[in-house]
């Protein structure tokens, strides 16, 4: 979460917290209480980014590797083809999600056929440090990913270098999101498989066929065998730290954007309120009354022109 969007997000709680006191204690303003509690809660969702591309394009290799470590629970996903989605969490935790259930699930459990259940996904939150900024979702290359792809804020398509970007991949991604154009990366695996002559000619190949569709296109050798003995140690071979780098780029610029947005919606909340506030009646006999109105006058006044650059509302 960039700096910005944090300083918001505080700003927006300190202003629900005083609009709480009974100093403040307006009743027209439960509406606003709520909304920017609301309004909060939005802003502080991280961002998801969603991996997905053809069979064997290297998808789940590439999701771990954008982890720095491989430690999906392979007892209960193997063999299974669908959508995997890693949160941070401070233990391991499984969740099989069904069309109307979510059941947490004993990790280590070996015998459990997924297919019994009837599950659609398997949510897995992990101690991994990396996923506190952002949610990853690996995909299976089957089946309708346009309900994943809509809830998906960052998308990371794998194409196999040594056969890339095919007509059919073109199809594919051009029904995502527009919205993707700008916030995607092409990630071509099995560099390892080619020449450094022919690493060359294929990103130059992808670099021209998919200007319109990725922001960027990143060669990669993705295979956990084929990486340098130095990445078990912690440390990503310089192609998995550049397309990890391009990654918290998509992310920081995601965050600007939704701080940019939080603070409008915070003025729009807080125009909205001043309208709803009681008139002052300075002849009035309940003082506490016009003192609480007061109060909250000039903290929504102040709220109403917010922007995070150039004050702390607290
Ligand atoms: N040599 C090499 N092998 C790779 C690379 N990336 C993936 N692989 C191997 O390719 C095979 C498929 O990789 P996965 O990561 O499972 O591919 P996937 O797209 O998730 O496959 P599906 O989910 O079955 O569609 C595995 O055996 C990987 O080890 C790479 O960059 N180099
Ligand atoms: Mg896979």
């Amino acid at each position: 979460m960039t700096a910005r969007l944090e300083l918001t997000i505080q700003s927006i709680e300190a202003a629900r917290r005083q609009l709480s006191l009974p100093v403040c204690d307006v009743a027209d303003l439960s509406f606003t209480r709520l909304a920017l509690e609301r309004l909060a809660d939005a802003l502080r969702r991280v961002p998801c980014v969603v991996v997905m591309g053809e069979v064997n394009s290297g998808k789940t290799s590439v999701a771990n590797r954008l982890i720095a470590s491989s430690v999906l629970p392979a007892a209960v996903i193997a063999n299974t083809a669908i959508p995997v989605r890693l949160h941070y969490a401070t233990s391991v935790s499984v969740a099989m999600l069904t069309a109307d259930d979510r059941r947490v699930i004993d990790p280590l459990d070996p015998v459990l056929d997924l297919e019994d259940f009837n599950v659609e996904a398997i949510e897995v939150g992990l101690p991994e440090p990396r996923l506190k900024s952002f949610d990853l979702i690996d995909t299976p290359s089957k089946g309708d990913l346009t309900a994943l792809a809509d809830e998906s804020d960052i998308l990371i398509w794998c194409t196999n270098a040594t056969r890339a970007w095919t007509e059919t991949e073109r199809r594919k991604v051009m029904e995502f999101p527009a919205r993707f154009r700008r916030s995607s990366v092409l990630v071509a695996t099995h560099a390892d498989a080619l020449s450094a002559e022919e690493c060359d000619r294929v990103l130059e190949r992808l670099n021209e066929a998919t200007a319109d569709l990725f922001s960027t296109v990143v060669l990669v050798s993705a295979a956990e065998d084929v990486l340098p003995p130095l990445q078990v140690a912690g440390h990503a071979s310089p192609q998995i730290a550049a397309l990890q780098a391009r990654l918290d780029f998509l992310i920081s610029r995601f965050s600007n954007r939704r701080a940019r947005v939080g603070e409008q919606l915070l003025r729009r909340v807080a125009r909205m309120s001043l309208k709803t506030l009681p008139e002052i009646d300075a002849n009035s006999a309940n003082q506490q009354a016009n003192r609480e109105c007061e109060l909250a006058h000039a903290l929504l006044s102040r709220l109403a022109n917010y922007t995070a650059l150039h004050r702390r509302v607290a």
